[in-house]
């Protein structure tokens, strides 16, 4: 018999999605997925992820048709229905609903950033309602926010050198992409090769991460502490007069008022914060202000704290006061592609922006008002006790696309009391049964990146990439069609005007005088990137320039300087937990293997990542008569898991780091053991940033003792 073998050009979404890669097909399946060595964006990069993605388009514990619960929740009893049903129930439920209470009793919940948010920040908007939940607080949006407010956009580290230069200094900073693979549309292989390139690279992170190995600077911070380094560089760069004097005098706002507030932020303050030797903060501050082109690649070890804004200010003003604000090699603003349309999750598509919401319905929102800063979404952890207390009100049904809050966020028990006994109906759309997808009323089947054709726009946009469809399993579907389906269902046709999305996907490419199938055989269409734009266009603030004092931040009521904030839980802020709990957690550092909880029925991947693990310097370990595969009890005041010690001399004695999002699909439903090692099960509910609500997910308090195997 005949084999039809054939490669297929596409990208990869095992993660955030970065990787141009080749799908290797045989008699119809695919069989292989390797890295694509002609791609710029990623030069034949490929992780263990993208190469399992073949395992779990073809898993058998997929979900292929909807489900409708029978029985109670959680008892794993499901009748297979059709789209038809499925999304007919939707209509019935969410119109009654709305009909009865209002839109806002229909909440959206989403986890972190994937193809299709896009239209489900849509579809929320064009409902009605503002409560659309998620992560963003915890995760990358902080740091988008400051940029706004700073400087117009975000920056990104200019590791892809095309105006000619890579960077010459390099600050890694609470970021471990070169181990887990991408974030954010940066791809850690090329972020490998920038670091090789480099001639100084400064690593901040209390872990001994990889690219420690060819830093000059490795700064073992204290976790949580990384305003008052960042303050402390700048008052040694102004102090030693190694600022940008053109870039300043020119192109900033409030530098006067930067020099009088940073004065007290001394080095020697700093040290006492960070357990960073002045010293070393001087050596630091010096190279990165006397090398450059110098770039920032900056992750969640700043988002995670109570203090994430102000940080994410503090380092984009170093960046500015340096020079190293869109030039080559820099921080720069990306340049997407002219010819093919900027996805929108904005409701209409020529008028950016355009709301549907009706204000009452905005002013509805759960958590509103909570935080100064963070006003757009609803506090996720505040979003599920609300639904436990019914204060202010609870919502009447949910629709969860692509997320397992069980595992990714705090309040965990609370989230299972809320979908088990609160919400009258839950949907999930999701590749398995998950634990939240097990305490649905519906599940919808929803399509992998093999199953998907896509324009891919990256968080940062200087190209735009092709996916094709190449599988189809069972009656999955891309959730953007069925969100399209259901729109014009619900009658939102203003909002939804295409008639499929193939539709849409011709409507982005409309201008670029491609069709898809010719957009796919390019497979990746490069924008024309431009440095030092503000020389013509300011930057998108009120006052035009880079703003180091913070016009927007000053009238919402927060610090228009950057300040630090001494963590919420540590053993200066809360030292009557000092003796029961005398070790600082760190949760959640990106596994190489999974995507947050995704993955864990994945074989090669579990194979290569078999146990939940937390890292503890040997000393402790030997303190607690711990050996190195012990299973040990990771305990807080709100909680207990049990994880396996792995003893790493790259961490500080007293801190210890823990990987989040655990469950054991293989002990089968409903709850797939998830409450045995699950991280956010130790979290209470206080400590959060007063600004923006971000919870101490990097910095928290707990102690650790030794078990008999689990
Ligand atoms: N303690 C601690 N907790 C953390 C973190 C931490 O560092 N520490 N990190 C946090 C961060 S940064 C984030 S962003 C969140 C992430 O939180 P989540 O986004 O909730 O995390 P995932 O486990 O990736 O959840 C995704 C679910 O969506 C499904 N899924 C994946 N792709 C698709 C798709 O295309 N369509 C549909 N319908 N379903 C899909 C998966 O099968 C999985 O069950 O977790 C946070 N949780
Ligand atoms: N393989 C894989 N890739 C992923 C993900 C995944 O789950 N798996 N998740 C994706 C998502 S949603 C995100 S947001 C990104 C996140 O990717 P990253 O930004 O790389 O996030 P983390 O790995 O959580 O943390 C980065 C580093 O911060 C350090 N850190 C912890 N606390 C502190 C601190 O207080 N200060 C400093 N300076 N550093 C600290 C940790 O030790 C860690 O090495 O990754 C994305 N990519
Ligand atoms: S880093 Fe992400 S996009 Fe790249 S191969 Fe791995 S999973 Fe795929
Ligand atoms: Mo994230």
């Amino acid at each position: 018999m005949s084999q039809i073998k054939k490669i297929v050009r596409s990208s990869c979404r095992g993660c955030h999605g970065v990787c141009q890669v080749l799908v290797h097909i045989q008699d119809d399946r695919v069989v292989k997925v390797t890295g694509d060595p002609e791609s710029p964006i990623s030069r034949g990069y490929i992780c263990p992820k993208g190469q399992a993605a073949p395992e779990l388009l073809y898993h058998p514990d997929r979900v292929t048709t909807p489900l409708r619960r029978k029985g109670k929740r959680g008892e794993n009893r499901w009748t297979p229905i059709s789209w038809e049903e499925a999304l007919s129930e939707m209509v019935e439920e969410f119109s009654r609903i709305k009909r009865e209470s209002g839109p806002e009793f229909v909440a959206i919940g989403q986890g972190t950033g994937r193809p299709y948010t896009e239209f489900t920040i849509r579809f929320a908007n064009a409902f009605g309602t503002p409560n659309f939940v998620g992560p963003g607080h915890v995760c990358y949006l902080p740091r988008v926010m400051a940029s706004g407010m700073t400087a117009g956009r975000l920056p990104v580290a200019d590791i892809y050198g095309l105006g000619g230069e890579t960077p010459a200094c390099m600050l890694i900073w609470g970021c471990n992409i070169t181990h887990s693979g991408s974030a954010d549309g940066m791809c850690g292989g090329m972020l490998e090769r920038a670091i090789k390139k480099a001639r100084k690279v400064v690593v901040i992170d209390p872990r001994r991460i990889g690219p420690v190995k060819r830093a000059d600077y490795w700064l073992q911070i204290r976790p949580g502490t990384d305003a008052a380094l960042a303050l402390a560089m700048i008052h040694t760069i102004i102090g030693e007069n190694l600022f940008d004097h053109e870039f300043v005098d020119k192109y900033t706002f409030g530098f006067d008022k930067l020099t009088e507030h940073i004065r007290e932020f001394t080095p020697e303050w700093a040290e006492s914060i960070t357990r960073i030797p002045a010293d070393v903060i001087r050596a630091v501050a010096r190279t990165y202000a006397t090398t450059p082109p110098a770039c920032l690649q900056w992750g969640n070890g700043v988002d995670m704290n109570s203090c994430n804004f102000q940080t994410a200010r503090a380092l984009l003003i170093l960046s500015a006061i340096t020079g190293n604000i869109d030039r080559p090699g820099g921080d720069v603003f990306w340049v997407p592609p002219d010819a093919i349309k900027p996805k929108s999750v904005f409701v209409n598509p020529d008028q950016a922006g355009k709301q549907f919401m009706p204000p009452e319905s905005k002013n509805r929102m759960l958590t509103a008002g909570m935080f100064p800063l963070w006003a757009e979404t609803p506090h996720a952890p505040s979003f599920w006790h609300a639904q436990v207390t019914g204060d202010p009100y609870r919502v009447r049904a949910m629709w969860i696309v692509g997320s397992n809050p069980l595992l990714t966020q705090t309040q965990s028990l609370k989230i299972e009391e809320s979908l088990k006994r609160h919400i009258e109906f839950t949907v999930v759309s999701d590749f398995f049964l998950t634990p939240t997808a097990q305490l649905a009323d519906l599940v919808l089947p929803a399509a992998t990146w093999l199953e998907q054709d896509d324009v891919v726009s990256l968080h940062k946009i200087w190209c735009v990439l092709a996916r094709k469809k190449v599988a189809q399993i069972g009656e999955a579907r891309d959730d953007r069609d069925v969100i399209l389906e259901l729109a014009h269902r619900l009658g939102l046709h203003e909002a939804f005007p295409w008639t499929s999305w193939s539709n849409y996907i011709e409507w982005l490419l409309e201008d670029s005088g491609m069709n898809f199938d010719q957009f796919c055989e390019r497979g990746i269409v490069v924008g024309k990137m431009q440095y030092h734009k503000y020389r013509t266009q300011g930057f998108q603030t009120p006052t035009g320039k880079f703003e180091i004092f913070s016009t927007i931040t000053e009238h919402l009521g927060a610090s228009p300087l950057p300040v630090y904030r001494e963590p919420s839980y540590t053993p200066v802020s809360r030292p009557d937990l000092t003796n029961e709990f005398p070790l600082i957690l760190i949760s959640g550092g990106k596994n190489r293997y999974f995507f947050h909880s995704e993955f864990r029925q994945i074989p090669s991947l579990r194979k290569a990542s078999p146990d939940p693990l937390v890292e503890i310097h040997p000393d402790t370990a030997k303190s607690l008569s711990i050996d190195d595969g012990d299973w040990v009890s990771v305990e807080s005041p709100y909680g207990s898991v049990q994880m396996k010690a792995r003893l790493f001399d790259g961490i500080a004695p007293d801190v210890v780091h823990a990987q989040h999002a655990w469950w054991y699909p293989e002990e089968g439903p409903p709850e797939y053991g998830w409450k045995r090692s699950s991280v956010n099960l130790l979290f209470g509910e206080d400590g959060f940033d007063p600004e923006t609500g971000s919870e101490p997910m990097k910095c928290y308090v707990c102690r650790v003792r030794k078990v008999e195997a689990c």
